[in-house]
């Protein structure tokens, strides 16, 4: 173990020079950690995943890549290369358990432990997991716990804290998104860009898929949409040259982003003042996920199930897709 550990230092240094977030998860046993690094790679978990206890891996998040460590207690109390690791890390992620009171006081005794090995300058994110469970200690009462008020206070730390259930995926990618913005400096998705719906329509114009993201906007007809943009294509490909094909389109309050690849085109509405790079880069993501699905199972019939689950799978549509999106009064943050 300690000569794997000692190789995960020197790969994390190594890391470091070609400026890829690295990313710690820590937190008692079985609280969740293995969990949240199966969602980071298959954007899914099965509750009979395996328990790596200590890993190191990178995985894609968007458009970026990121290491990220899962290291168990006895390791991060007893190795000496773990030091290093902690002084080297770009940003480290607490899992706790708040099934139980009590599983919530042992996690606050390790953190106390901890907190001192970590750099002042290093982000901390704090996952409250487990908020699907019946008796789970509500998120208010969590945040009235003493030692949770001193380490959100501490106004020299950037740190947060999420309720979260890593296993339904229920706010994880909002949480985890602070951290990732903590550590690059990007702006947070929800700021740049705020997608309204999106429907992919395949060759002619036909509606194949069609989520809506914001249920108080009006529902225009996919099929006349669909209509309309194959219409516009065909004609700006006969005056214009063969390939020209419309890509934004501003229309009252909306902005549409268009793409195409494989016979599939996506038409994704956003803001007409949102980033279009942005906008453009996730219709980019949402077909390639619904092309990959579509390969997988070519007749599969697809309910909004499957396509919450399909949207689900880019973690910055995920973000967007939290069933309870945080409000002020829920998150607690400090700079
Ligand atoms: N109900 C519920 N169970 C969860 C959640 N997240 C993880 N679990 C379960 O908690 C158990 C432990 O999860 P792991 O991800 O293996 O925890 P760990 O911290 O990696 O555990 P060790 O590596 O063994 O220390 C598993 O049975 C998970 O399915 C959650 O959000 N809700
Ligand atoms: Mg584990």
């Amino acid at each position: 173990m300690s000569s794997y550990l000692s190789f995960i230092r020197d790969k994390l240094i190594k890391s470091k020079e070609d400026r890829i977030a690295q990313v710690a998860i820590l937190g008692l046993e079985k609280t969740g950690k293995s969990t949240v690094v199966n969602r980071l790679i298959f954007g899914t978990v099965d509750e009979d995943d395996p328990s790596q206890l200590t890993c190191y891996l990178n995985v894609a998040y968007g458009k970026s890549i990121i290491s990220v460590l899962e290291a168990d207690e006895e390791t991060t109390r007893e190795s000496p290369y773990f030091q290093d690791i902690l002084r080297e890390i770009d940003g480290v992620v607490f899992v706790l358990d708040i099934q139980s009171q009590r599983h919530i006081e042992s996690s606050s005794y390790y953190i106390f432990g901890l907190l001192d090995k970590i750099p002042q300058s290093t982000p901390i994110l704090f996952l409250a997991n487990k908020i699907d469970m019946p008796d789970a200690v509500s998120f208010t009462d969590l945040l009235q716990d003493p030692a949770f008020q001193v380490i959100m206070e501490d106004i020299n730390r950037s740190v947060s804290i999420y309720p979260v259930s890593v296993l339904t995926g229920e706010n994880f990618y909002t949480a985890f998104d602070w951290m990732i913005s903590r550590i690059t400096g990007r702006t947070p998705l929800r700021e740049e860009v705020s997608p309204k719906r999106v429907i992919v329509l395949q060759e002619g114009g036909v509606p194949v898929f069609d989520y809506t993201f914001d249920t108080s906007i009006e529902e225009h007809d996919s099929t006349l949409l669909g209509g309309l943009i194959s219409a516009l294509n065909i004609m700006a490909s006969t005056i214009f040259e063969s390939s020209s094909v419309m890509d934004v389109i501003k229309l009252g309050a909306f902005k549409l982003i268009i793409r195409k690849l494989s016979g599939y085109s996506v038409v994704l509405f956003v803001e007409r003042n949102d980033s279009e790079s942005k906008a453009q880069s996730l219709a980019e993501e949402i077909l390639e996920a619904f092309i990959e699905e579509k390969k997988r199972d070519p007749t599969k019939e697809m309910p909004k199930q499957l396509k919450f689950e399909i949207l689900s799978k880019i973690p910055e549509i995920a973000i967007l897709l939290d069933q309870q999106p945080i409000t002020d009064s829920e998150s607690y943050e400090e700079k």
